[in-house]
Protein backbone atom coordinates (compact mmCIF):
# COMPACT_ATOMS: atom_id res chain seq x y z
CA UNK A 1 0.00 0.00 0.00
CA UNK A 2 1.50 3.36 -0.88
CA UNK A 3 2.13 5.62 1.92
CA UNK A 4 -0.78 8.27 1.78
CA UNK A 5 -3.58 5.48 2.16
CA UNK A 6 -1.50 3.86 4.57
CA UNK A 7 -1.67 6.99 6.48
CA UNK A 8 -5.18 7.63 5.88
CA UNK A 9 -5.53 4.00 7.43
CA UNK A 10 -4.25 5.05 10.48
CA UNK A 11 -1.03 3.36 10.49
CA UNK A 12 1.20 4.91 12.68
CA UNK A 13 4.32 3.80 11.61
CA UNK A 14 3.37 5.08 8.03
CA UNK A 15 3.04 8.20 9.73
CA UNK A 16 6.02 8.41 11.13
CA UNK A 17 7.58 7.61 8.18
CA UNK A 18 5.99 10.36 6.31
CA UNK A 19 6.88 12.92 8.87
CA UNK A 20 10.36 11.77 8.34
CA UNK A 21 9.96 12.44 4.91
CA UNK A 22 8.45 15.34 5.37
CA UNK A 23 11.72 16.51 7.83
CA UNK A 24 14.18 15.67 5.32
CA UNK A 25 11.87 17.06 2.14
CA UNK A 26 12.72 13.43 0.37
CA UNK A 27 10.35 14.45 -3.03
CA UNK A 28 8.33 10.83 -1.73
CA UNK A 29 7.01 12.23 1.26
CA UNK A 30 6.08 15.58 -0.23
CA UNK A 31 4.28 13.77 -2.77
CA UNK A 32 2.65 11.82 -0.62
CA UNK A 33 2.04 15.05 1.82
CA UNK A 34 0.32 16.62 -1.60
CA UNK A 35 -1.73 13.48 -2.04
CA UNK A 36 -2.94 13.57 1.45
CA UNK A 37 -3.62 17.48 1.35
CA UNK A 38 -7.62 17.13 -0.09
CA UNK A 39 -8.11 14.90 3.30
CA UNK A 40 -7.09 17.79 5.75
CA UNK A 41 -9.23 20.62 7.01
CA UNK A 42 -11.07 19.22 9.57
CA UNK A 43 -8.56 19.63 12.47
CA UNK A 44 -8.42 22.64 14.97
CA UNK A 45 -4.72 24.03 15.58
CA UNK A 46 -3.47 25.53 18.65
CA UNK A 47 -0.45 27.21 19.14
CA UNK A 48 1.41 27.78 22.39
CA UNK A 49 4.19 29.88 22.57
CA UNK A 50 5.81 31.57 25.14
CA UNK A 51 9.55 31.64 26.50
CA UNK A 52 11.60 29.29 27.58
CA UNK A 53 10.56 27.59 30.81
CA UNK A 54 7.68 28.84 31.65
CA UNK A 55 6.12 25.56 31.52
CA UNK A 56 4.45 25.18 27.91
CA UNK A 57 5.26 21.34 27.45
CA UNK A 58 4.40 20.56 30.58
CA UNK A 59 0.99 22.47 29.91
CA UNK A 60 0.61 20.90 26.29
CA UNK A 61 0.69 17.34 27.90
CA UNK A 62 -2.00 18.78 30.62
CA UNK A 63 -3.98 20.18 27.42
CA UNK A 64 -3.66 16.62 25.63
CA UNK A 65 -4.62 14.64 28.29
CA UNK A 66 -7.84 16.34 29.05
CA UNK A 67 -8.71 17.29 25.03
CA UNK A 68 -8.15 13.58 24.56
CA UNK A 69 -10.53 12.39 26.88
CA UNK A 70 -12.80 15.40 26.91
CA UNK A 71 -12.90 16.63 23.25
CA UNK A 72 -12.30 20.36 22.92
CA UNK A 73 -15.60 21.71 21.69
CA UNK A 74 -18.36 21.21 23.92
CA UNK A 75 -20.28 17.65 23.66
CA UNK A 76 -17.63 15.85 21.50
CA UNK A 77 -15.96 13.25 23.68
CA UNK A 78 -13.14 11.96 23.02
CA UNK A 79 -10.94 12.39 19.96
CA UNK A 80 -7.35 11.76 18.74
CA UNK A 81 -4.74 14.77 19.47
CA UNK A 82 -1.26 15.37 17.98
CA UNK A 83 1.35 17.58 19.68
CA UNK A 84 3.82 18.94 17.39
CA UNK A 85 6.83 20.47 19.50
CA UNK A 86 9.26 22.86 17.93
CA UNK A 87 11.91 23.57 19.64
CA UNK A 88 14.84 25.55 17.31
CA UNK A 89 16.80 26.54 20.54
CA UNK A 90 18.39 22.47 21.07
CA UNK A 91 20.33 22.37 17.53
CA UNK A 92 21.28 19.01 18.39
CA UNK A 93 19.55 16.04 18.23
CA UNK A 94 18.31 13.95 21.05
CA UNK A 95 18.21 17.04 24.16
CA UNK A 96 14.79 18.64 23.30
CA UNK A 97 13.16 15.61 22.11
CA UNK A 98 13.90 13.73 25.57
CA UNK A 99 12.88 16.57 27.53
CA UNK A 100 10.18 17.08 25.71
CA UNK A 101 9.22 13.43 25.60
CA UNK A 102 9.40 13.12 29.34
CA UNK A 103 7.17 15.64 30.20
CA UNK A 104 4.75 14.27 27.57
CA UNK A 105 4.89 10.45 29.17
CA UNK A 106 1.11 10.93 30.64
CA UNK A 107 -0.05 11.06 27.14
CA UNK A 108 2.79 8.75 25.12
CA UNK A 109 1.19 4.81 24.44
CA UNK A 110 -2.15 6.30 23.75
CA UNK A 111 -2.44 5.13 20.52
CA UNK A 112 -4.86 8.47 20.06
CA UNK A 113 -1.96 10.66 20.80
CA UNK A 114 1.00 11.25 18.61
CA UNK A 115 3.52 13.12 19.77
CA UNK A 116 6.14 14.87 17.01
CA UNK A 117 9.27 16.51 18.38
CA UNK A 118 11.14 19.41 15.64
CA UNK A 119 14.74 18.97 15.25
CA UNK A 120 15.81 22.41 14.15
CA UNK A 121 16.45 23.02 10.53
CA UNK A 122 19.88 24.54 9.10
CA UNK A 123 18.58 26.43 6.17
CA UNK A 124 16.47 29.16 7.18
CA UNK A 125 12.86 28.96 6.62
CA UNK A 126 13.27 25.15 6.60
CA UNK A 127 12.06 25.12 10.39
CA UNK A 128 8.11 26.63 9.01
CA UNK A 129 7.92 24.51 6.26
CA UNK A 130 8.49 21.40 7.97
CA UNK A 131 6.53 22.48 10.36
CA UNK A 132 3.61 23.10 8.46
CA UNK A 133 4.20 19.59 6.52
CA UNK A 134 3.73 17.91 9.49
CA UNK A 135 0.63 19.73 10.53
CA UNK A 136 -0.84 19.22 7.55
CA UNK A 137 0.09 15.48 7.59
CA UNK A 138 -1.58 14.95 11.12
CA UNK A 139 -4.75 16.75 10.09
CA UNK A 140 -5.11 14.57 6.95
CA UNK A 141 -4.55 11.50 9.20
CA UNK A 142 -7.46 12.83 11.81
CA UNK A 143 -6.20 14.09 14.37
CA UNK A 144 -8.60 16.69 15.68
CA UNK A 145 -7.26 18.78 17.84
CA UNK A 146 -3.14 19.55 16.91
CA UNK A 147 -1.55 21.32 19.55
CA UNK A 148 1.88 23.10 18.37
CA UNK A 149 4.50 24.62 21.23
CA UNK A 150 6.72 26.63 19.55
CA UNK A 151 9.78 28.98 21.76
CA UNK A 152 8.08 32.63 20.99
CA UNK A 153 11.53 33.90 20.03
CA UNK A 154 12.50 33.69 16.37
CA UNK A 155 10.30 35.33 13.59
CA UNK A 156 9.68 31.95 11.95
CA UNK A 157 8.57 30.76 15.47
CA UNK A 158 5.84 33.37 15.57
CA UNK A 159 4.87 32.49 11.64
CA UNK A 160 4.31 28.94 13.08
CA UNK A 161 2.07 30.40 15.52
CA UNK A 162 0.61 32.30 13.85
CA UNK A 163 -1.42 29.86 11.66
CA UNK A 164 -2.62 28.27 14.69
CA UNK A 165 -6.33 28.73 15.10
CA UNK A 166 -6.21 29.61 18.47
CA UNK A 167 -2.55 31.03 19.61
CA UNK A 168 -1.93 31.23 23.44
CA UNK A 169 0.84 32.90 24.72
CA UNK A 170 2.11 31.72 27.99
CA UNK A 171 4.01 33.42 30.65
CA UNK A 172 4.70 32.22 34.08
CA UNK A 173 5.80 34.39 37.10
CA UNK A 174 9.29 34.41 38.80
CA UNK A 175 10.82 35.07 35.20
CA UNK A 176 12.31 38.53 36.40
CA UNK A 177 9.89 41.70 37.56
CA UNK A 178 8.88 42.25 33.84
CA UNK A 179 6.49 39.98 31.76
CA UNK A 180 8.86 38.81 29.27
CA UNK A 181 5.99 38.02 26.68
CA UNK A 182 5.38 42.05 26.65
CA UNK A 183 9.38 42.54 26.21
CA UNK A 184 9.81 39.99 23.35
CA UNK A 185 6.62 41.43 21.61
CA UNK A 186 4.81 38.60 21.16
CA UNK A 187 1.21 39.50 23.06
CA UNK A 188 -0.27 40.39 19.76
CA UNK A 189 -0.22 37.33 18.76
CA UNK A 190 -2.55 36.09 21.59
CA UNK A 191 -5.75 35.09 21.39
CA UNK A 192 -5.71 33.83 25.01
CA UNK A 193 -3.21 34.43 27.97
CA UNK A 194 -1.98 31.74 30.32
CA UNK A 195 -0.10 32.73 33.34
CA UNK A 196 1.35 29.23 34.22
CA UNK A 197 2.93 28.32 37.10
CA UNK A 198 -0.27 29.92 39.20
CA UNK A 199 0.79 27.51 42.21
CA UNK A 200 4.16 30.05 42.44
CA UNK A 201 3.94 33.16 44.32
CA UNK A 202 3.69 36.53 41.87
CA UNK A 203 1.46 34.83 39.45
CA UNK A 204 -1.37 37.53 40.54
CA UNK A 205 1.25 40.37 39.49
CA UNK A 206 2.04 38.83 36.30
CA UNK A 207 -1.50 38.72 35.63
CA UNK A 208 -2.14 42.19 36.43
CA UNK A 209 0.76 43.24 34.19
CA UNK A 210 -0.81 41.24 31.53
CA UNK A 211 -4.04 42.65 32.00
CA UNK A 212 -2.45 46.11 32.20
CA UNK A 213 -0.84 45.64 28.59
CA UNK A 214 -3.81 44.39 27.27
CA UNK A 215 -6.12 47.53 28.09
CA UNK A 216 -3.32 49.89 26.48
CA UNK A 217 -3.20 47.24 23.36
CA UNK A 218 -7.48 47.46 23.32
CA UNK A 219 -8.75 50.51 24.81
CA UNK A 220 -11.56 50.91 22.80
CA UNK A 221 -13.14 48.08 24.97
CA UNK A 222 -11.70 50.27 27.91
CA UNK A 223 -11.98 53.61 27.26
CA UNK A 224 -15.33 55.18 25.78
CA UNK A 225 -14.07 58.68 25.85
CA UNK A 226 -12.40 58.93 22.61
CA UNK A 227 -13.36 58.34 18.95
CA UNK A 228 -12.31 54.87 18.00
CA UNK A 229 -9.18 56.40 15.82
CA UNK A 230 -7.85 58.20 18.58
CA UNK A 231 -8.16 54.73 20.50
CA UNK A 232 -6.03 52.21 18.30
CA UNK A 233 -3.95 50.72 20.52
CA UNK A 234 -0.44 49.27 19.50
CA UNK A 235 -2.04 46.00 19.78
CA UNK A 236 -3.59 45.02 16.48
CA UNK A 237 -6.55 42.35 17.58
CA UNK A 238 -5.93 39.54 15.24
CA UNK A 239 -9.84 38.45 15.41
CA UNK A 240 -12.35 41.02 15.35
CA UNK A 241 -14.95 41.17 18.08
CA UNK A 242 -12.56 38.72 20.25
CA UNK A 243 -11.12 40.22 23.08
CA UNK A 244 -7.85 38.32 24.96
CA UNK A 245 -8.96 36.81 28.19
CA UNK A 246 -5.81 36.10 30.86
CA UNK A 247 -6.13 32.83 32.31
CA UNK A 248 -3.90 31.40 35.33
CA UNK A 249 -2.67 27.66 35.05
CA UNK A 250 -0.60 25.50 36.87
CA UNK A 251 0.90 22.30 35.17
CA UNK A 252 1.96 20.95 38.17
CA UNK A 253 -0.97 21.04 40.08
CA UNK A 254 -3.35 20.87 37.00
CA UNK A 255 -5.52 23.24 38.17
CA UNK A 256 -7.47 25.92 35.37
CA UNK A 257 -6.97 23.44 32.39
CA UNK A 258 -10.40 23.06 31.88
CA UNK A 259 -11.17 26.89 32.25
CA UNK A 260 -8.40 27.19 29.71
CA UNK A 261 -10.08 24.43 27.03
CA UNK A 262 -13.38 26.26 27.96
CA UNK A 263 -11.95 29.77 26.49
CA UNK A 264 -10.13 27.93 23.57
CA UNK A 265 -13.13 26.19 22.62
CA UNK A 266 -15.47 29.83 22.76
CA UNK A 267 -12.32 31.01 20.60
CA UNK A 268 -12.81 28.59 18.01
CA UNK A 269 -16.34 29.18 18.18
CA UNK A 270 -16.05 32.58 17.80
CA UNK A 271 -13.97 31.77 14.66
CA UNK A 272 -16.78 30.25 13.15
CA UNK A 273 -19.53 32.61 13.47
CA UNK A 274 -17.70 35.73 12.54
CA UNK A 275 -16.52 33.82 9.42
CA UNK A 276 -12.74 34.84 10.87
CA UNK A 277 -11.62 31.44 11.07
CA UNK A 278 -11.80 31.41 7.10
CA UNK A 279 -9.59 34.48 6.68
CA UNK A 280 -7.16 32.93 9.08
CA UNK A 281 -6.95 29.88 6.44
CA UNK A 282 -6.36 32.14 3.79
CA UNK A 283 -3.36 33.77 5.72
CA UNK A 284 -2.42 30.23 6.32
CA UNK A 285 -2.50 29.16 3.07
CA UNK A 286 -0.46 32.54 2.13
CA UNK A 287 2.21 31.57 4.73
CA UNK A 288 2.23 28.05 3.60
CA UNK A 289 2.49 29.10 -0.16
CA UNK A 290 5.12 31.66 0.20
CA UNK A 291 7.49 29.93 2.73
CA UNK A 292 7.54 26.99 -0.13
CA UNK A 293 7.62 30.08 -3.21
CA UNK A 294 10.63 31.31 -1.18
CA UNK A 295 12.77 27.85 -1.31
CA UNK A 296 12.21 27.28 -4.84
CA UNK A 297 12.52 30.90 -5.68
CA UNK A 298 15.72 29.96 -4.22
CA UNK A 299 16.89 26.85 -6.09
CA UNK A 300 16.07 28.58 -9.05
CA UNK A 301 18.46 31.17 -8.66
CA UNK A 302 21.24 28.88 -8.21
CA UNK A 303 20.61 26.64 -10.77
CA UNK A 304 21.09 29.30 -13.12
CA UNK A 305 23.85 31.37 -11.15
CA UNK A 306 26.97 30.38 -12.80
CA UNK A 307 29.61 30.18 -9.86
CA UNK A 308 32.07 31.95 -12.12
CA UNK A 309 29.51 34.89 -12.07
CA UNK A 310 28.85 35.05 -8.70
CA UNK A 311 32.91 35.04 -7.69
CA UNK A 312 33.55 37.86 -10.22
CA UNK A 313 30.77 39.71 -8.64
CA UNK A 314 31.74 39.12 -5.24
CA UNK A 315 35.30 40.10 -6.53
CA UNK A 316 34.07 43.70 -7.55
CA UNK A 317 32.04 44.23 -4.20
CA UNK A 318 35.59 43.37 -2.15
CA UNK A 319 37.71 45.50 -4.12
CA UNK A 320 34.47 48.31 -3.64
CA UNK A 321 34.33 49.00 -7.38
CA UNK A 322 30.07 47.89 -6.95
CA UNK A 323 28.33 47.48 -3.97
CA UNK A 324 26.70 44.22 -2.68
CA UNK A 325 23.45 45.68 -3.94
CA UNK A 326 24.95 46.60 -7.00
CA UNK A 327 26.32 43.23 -7.23
CA UNK A 328 22.68 41.45 -6.90
CA UNK A 329 21.21 43.87 -9.85
CA UNK A 330 24.22 42.90 -11.95
CA UNK A 331 23.15 38.69 -11.44
CA UNK A 332 19.73 39.23 -11.57
CA UNK A 333 19.60 41.29 -14.61
CA UNK A 334 21.17 38.62 -16.38
CA UNK A 335 19.26 36.25 -15.92
CA UNK A 336 15.74 37.69 -16.63
CA UNK A 337 13.82 35.93 -18.94
N1 LIG B 1 5.78 25.19 39.94
C1 LIG B 1 5.48 24.89 38.69
N2 LIG B 1 6.44 24.44 37.84
C2 LIG B 1 6.10 24.15 36.58
C3 LIG B 1 4.78 24.28 36.11
N3 LIG B 1 4.76 23.93 34.80
C4 LIG B 1 6.02 23.60 34.47
N4 LIG B 1 6.83 23.70 35.52
C5 LIG B 1 8.27 23.42 35.58
O1 LIG B 1 8.96 24.40 34.80
C6 LIG B 1 10.06 23.83 34.11
C7 LIG B 1 9.95 24.09 32.62
O2 LIG B 1 8.82 23.38 32.13
P1 LIG B 1 8.63 23.09 30.57
O3 LIG B 1 7.29 22.51 30.41
O4 LIG B 1 9.78 22.33 30.03
O5 LIG B 1 8.69 24.56 29.98
P2 LIG B 1 8.87 25.04 28.45
O6 LIG B 1 10.32 25.31 28.25
O7 LIG B 1 8.08 26.31 28.36
O8 LIG B 1 8.34 23.97 27.57
C8 LIG B 1 10.05 22.35 34.46
O9 LIG B 1 10.96 22.14 35.51
C9 LIG B 1 8.63 22.10 34.92
O10 LIG B 1 8.53 21.04 35.83
C10 LIG B 1 3.78 24.74 37.02
O11 LIG B 1 2.60 24.89 36.71
N5 LIG B 1 4.19 25.03 38.29
MG1 LIG C 1 9.15 22.92 25.88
Amino acid sequence: MDLAAAVLQGDRLALARLLTGIENEDPRGLDALSELYPSGGQADRIGVTGPPGCGKSSLVARLGAHIRRHGLRPGTGPVKVAVVAVDPSSPFTGGAILGDRIRMRDLAGDPGVFIRSMASRGALGGLARATFGTVQALDAAGYAVILIETVGAGQAEVEIARTAHTTLVVEAPGMGDDVQAIKAGILEIADILVVNKADLPGAENAMRQLRAALALGYPAQNDGHHPPEAQAGKLPAGVPGWVPEVLPTSAFKDTGVPDLIDAIARHLAHLDTSGSREALERRRALSEVEALLEQRLVEWFHAKLAEEDLQAAVRLVVERRISPRQAVGRLTAEMAP
